[in-house]
């Protein structure tokens, strides 16, 4: 069989992973220990049997509170540092990475050590591994508008060191319109948009979040398939989707992988890519979710190349490059 050999050996880049979601137990003891943060849990094994999500918010509690052990740019850098070393054994040529400052400058962590930490693994990881990385700063829907202008400001002085912001967390109830003010300066600012819509909510959130705030991507969008004339946009605009299939899985938005929609994404011709999301809590890096999907879903040697051009012409990187690695 050549398509798993294919599927893990294609140069990809990835769009939708949120660092602090790869923060593997193993590494959220160690940094506790170090910090002397207390964590609820009583071992490794205790922590990782409680990663059994119902939903998106029961996983955020976890999520959040994993991310509590985070105090020094040490520990942002060997966070950082640890995914883009899976990265690149997944042949992820090129990586943008969510973070979510408000997670810890609410704990009195200073903006700069978040981003300093998180930009120096990324620069150390196109010298040393090759791959290229950039930060998107994201902002936590569930705070307030306000809450994400006071982040902005605190953010704008490493101004260089982040591409684009996005909008993530608990997303029924908190829909993009809320953000539309905040988005608009960032569009000013030169910033790339993009937003977490459809994951769990509605087809109406991906409406607002092209219409209202402007954004380039879509982060999940897997509920736009309920509305043919939002598919019809999202085609016509080639507006790119980062889906995330096994976070899909483990966050009970489908079933079973089986029933993903991703081919059906892919045959009404969107830009849909694969991504890991939360790869310490959802079971897999890149290239687990390349794998298990393609054993689930009904998806061949095509697909897996349409995929990975997908995942170059949804990126941010400058025309040019994208020019070569066609
Ligand atoms: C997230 Cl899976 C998911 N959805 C929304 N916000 C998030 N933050 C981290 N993972
Ligand atoms: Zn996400």
């Amino acid at each position: 069989e050549r398509l798993p050999a294919l599927l893990a050996a294609m140069p990809k880049a990835e769009l939708h992973i949120h660092i602090e979601g790869s923060l593997e137990p193993e590494l959220i003891f160690a940094m506790a220990r170090r910090n002397g943060v207390s964590i609820p849990y009583a071992s490794v094994e205790d922590l990782r049997r409680a990663y059994a999500f119902s939903n998106l918010q029961s996983f955020l509690d976890i999520y959040y509170a994993g991310a509590s052990v985070l105090i020094t740019e040490q520990d942002f850098f060997d966070m950082a540092w640890a995914y883009l070393e899976k990265a690149a054994a997944d042949h992820v040529v090129h990586a943008e990475i969510f973070f979510d400052p408000q997670t810890h400058t609410a704990r009195g962590v200073a903006m700069d050590t978040v981003i300093r930490g998180l930009h120096r693994a990324c620069t150390q990881a196109q010298a040393t591994l090759g791959v290229s990385a950039s930060l998107i700063l994201c902002f936590l829907r569930h705070l307030s508008e306000e809450e994400a202008f006071q982040t902005l400001e605190q953010a704008l002085p490493l101004r260089d060191l982040f591409i684009g912001v996005g909008l993530d967390s608990s997303e029924v109830g908190h829909p993009p319109e809320k953000f539309a003010r905040v988005f608009a300066r960032c569009r000013e600012l030169g910033l790339h948009l993009v937003a977490h819509a459809g994951e769990e909510g509605p087809p109406a959130y991906v409406w607002t979040a092209l219409d209202l705030l402007r954004v380039e991507r879509i982060d999940h969008g897997v509920q736009s398939t309920r509305d043919p004339a939002l598919m019809a946009r999202l085609a016509k605009d080639r507006i790119p989707l980062t889906v995330c299939p096994l976070s899909n899985l483990k966050l009970c938005v489908f079933p079973r992988l089986a029933d993903h929609n991703l081919g059906a994404l892919l045959d009404a011709g969107l830009v849909a890519t694969v991504n890991s999301d939360d790869p310490a809590y959802f079971g897999g890096y890149m290239n687990d979710n390349f794998l298990q999907t393609f054993q689930a879903v009904n998806l061949h040697a095509a697909q897996a190349w349409q995929l990975a051009a997908n995942s170059f012409e949804a990126s941010f990187v400058d025309a040019p490059l994208k020019r070569a690695w066609r």
